[in-house]
């Protein structure tokens, strides 16, 4: 059987790459993804239980959206759409605890691939020198995914992150941080069977697929031929026509899910000082 493909993804800082060497060790690879200058790293390790893994350490980045090549790369990655690296079959989401609100832009956008995923909230010792306090019971309870807390400089939770890639139980992420206006879903709804059909998009990945295929720094297209990528801006076009001004909306809304699960599940020590008031 294939050995599982887990991919490291995460915003830049939050300490990708010191996990991945932390899980990887010495044995890993550096190679170029061909055609840009982005250095893809790959690595094996194993779980907890001994499974072998395939772990691919990817460009950090902001969101899906991509605006640079960087991001591009995480993107394709990420939808299954570069010819020489597999789909993972498996997420791991790294995290800076510290910057908990920001970092989950990207997150929110990964938990609506359709891929298994594991949250790792790294930097820790941060959060808590700032007696920051989060509740990753509840985090996991409302994303619907394993959560581990790391500090990756110091190897701690290593154990319990090895234990989460042992599971084979995971189930699909729940957490959805904004709904799609109505209108917006049905076309994209549409244009799935036709885009699913030709390859062009993955039946199982986020119904902005197509639309994150616009974005960015991306000549090629893998695997899109031009008539296919005319349908998508077609579609693009003909939602912006109905619906103006609802990527912003869906922007805002994103932020404000983030805002509304964190409050749930991070307290700071003004908040815990003003609920004694
Ligand atoms: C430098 N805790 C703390 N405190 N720091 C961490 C942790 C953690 O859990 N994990 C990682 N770091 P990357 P990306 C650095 O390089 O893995 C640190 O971009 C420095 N360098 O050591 O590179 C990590 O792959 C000089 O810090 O992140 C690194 O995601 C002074 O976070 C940084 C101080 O980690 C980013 C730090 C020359």
């Amino acid at each position: 059987t294939e050995i599982p493909l887990i991919a490291i993804v995460g915003n830049p800082n939050s300490g990708k790459t010191t996990l991945f060497n932390l899980l990887t060790g010495l044995k890993q690879k550096v190679a170029n993804y061909p055609g840009v200058t982005v250095e893809k790293k790959i690595g094996e390790c194993y779980s907890q239980h001994g499974k072998k893994l395939r772990l691919i350490d990817l460009p950090g980045a902001y969101s899906l959206n991509a605006r640079s090549p960087d991001e591009a790369v995480l993107r394709d990655v990420l939808l299954g759409r570069r010819p020489e690296t597999p789909r993972p079959d498996r997420v791991v989401c790294v995290v800076d605890s510290a910057n908990l609100e920001r970092n989950f832009y990207l997150v929110s956008q990964v938990l609506e691939l359709g891929l298994p995923t594991i949250l790792v909230l790294n930097m820790v010792d941060v959060a808590e020198q700032r007696q920051w306090r989060i509740d990753a019971a509840k985090l996991s309870e409302l994303l619907g995914v394993p959560v581990v807390k790391t500090q990756a400089v110091s190897g701690q939770g290593l154990i319990e992150l090895k234990q989460a890639l042992s599971r084979a139980d995971l189930t699909l992420p729940k957490w959805k941080s904004a709904v799609l206006p109505e209108g917006v879903k049905k076309a994209l709804e549409q244009s799935r069977g036709p885009l699913c059909e030709t390859g062009a998009i993955h039946a199982r990945a986020s119904l902005l697929e197509p639309l994150y295929l616009l974005s960015g720094h991306d000549p090629t297209h893998y695997g899109i031929a031009d008539s296919q990528m005319s349908r998508v801006h077609e579609l693009r076009q003909s939602i912006d026509a109905a619906f103006p001004g609802w990527e912003d909306e869906l922007v805002t809304e994103r932020y404000r899910g983030i805002e509304a699960l964190c409050s749930e599940v991070l307290k700071r020590p003004e908040q815990e000082a003003q609920t004694l008031t």
